[in-house]
């Protein structure tokens, strides 16, 4: 009798696709450091989202080994919604700032709780982390818990921080709807996610002084006053805009802490 013919080995599952974004304006200095540190065997595609830096952000961040988009007209928000577009068929999103205040050697510990099945949505804490002297003000630690109060009133999950360092899945981020194009965006995202419901894990990240380059938001009077009004506008749409009925597990949303 002929031997049987050994079974097919059973397909190795296959390893979630990850795409980190960092949206970009004149970050020239900081950026090519910024992506040398991102761990390469987690992170798959690496999405420099620029508005037109006139500087050599573009040329340093393809150099370091990422792919740049640009989308000339300005936002923050704009750029984070068109890198995630960018990222196509990626599994989970990672977005973190390109001027090296978040720690690029932190992603695989935003990733593991997702990679791990359970968790949609995996946010850096700043202020319950450690936090160099002098890289967050007193506005911003205060915006932070404040807008985790609210949201923890409006939906019942508490975050401490607006951190722009996290990780998502993508179909979670698909079904939030996300609109804001201006700096409103992470607190936007914020939002929907609490109601959503989906499951939220808040994790404490060292956080840095930007390496080089020039604030555009915290650093000047100005900046910090639209970005305040921007938050204040942002909520208030998030918090009135009709909605439809909250599912069971919306309603039981809670931010779980590490
Ligand atoms: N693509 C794009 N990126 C932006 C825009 N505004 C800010 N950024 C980037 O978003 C990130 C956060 O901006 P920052 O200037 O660092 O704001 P901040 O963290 O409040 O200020 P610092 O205290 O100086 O770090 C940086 O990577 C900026 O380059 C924008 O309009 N478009
Ligand atoms: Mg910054």
């Amino acid at each position: 009798m002929a031997a049987r013919a050994p079974a097919p080995a059973a397909a190795e599952p296959r390893r979630p696709r990850v795409a980190l974004v960092i949206p970009t304006l004149n970050e020239e200095e900081p950026i090519g450091e910024v992506i040398r540190a991102v761990p390469r065997d987690l992170v798959d595609d690496i999405i420099v989202a620029d508005s037109g830096s006139g500087d050599r952000t573009v040329e340093r961040a393809r150099a370091a080994g990422a792919r740049v988009i640009v989308e000339r007209r300005r936002g923050y928000g704009r750029a984070c919604a068109a890198g995630a577009k960018a990222a196509g068929e990626s599994d989970i999103i990672v977005f973190l700032d390109g001027d090296g205040s978040d720690r690029p050697e932190l992603v695989p510990k935003l990733l593991a709780p997702i990679l791990a099945g359970t968790h949609d949505f995996v946010i850096g804490s700043r202020t319950r982390g450690e936090r160099e002297p002098g890289s967050m003000n007193a506005l911003q630690i205060a915006a932070g818990y404040a807008a985790g109060t609210l949201t923890r009133f409006l939906y019942g999950v508490a975050y401490s921080d607006m951190c722009a360092f996290r990780a998502v899945r993508s179909t979670s981020l698909d079904r939030l709807g996300m609109r804001e194009m201006t700096y409103g965006w992470n607190l936007e995202m914020q939002m929907r996610a609490a109601r959503a419901g989906l499951r939220i894990l808040e994790i404490p990240v060292a956080y840095r002084r930007r390496l080089g380059g020039a604030s555009k938001v915290s650093g000047s009077v100005a900046g910090t006053i639209k970005a305040a009004l921007r938050l204040g506008l942002t909520f208030a749409r998030v918090a009135l805009e009709r909605q439809p009925r909250l599912a069971p597990q919306a309603r039981d949303a809670r931010v779980t802490e590490e």
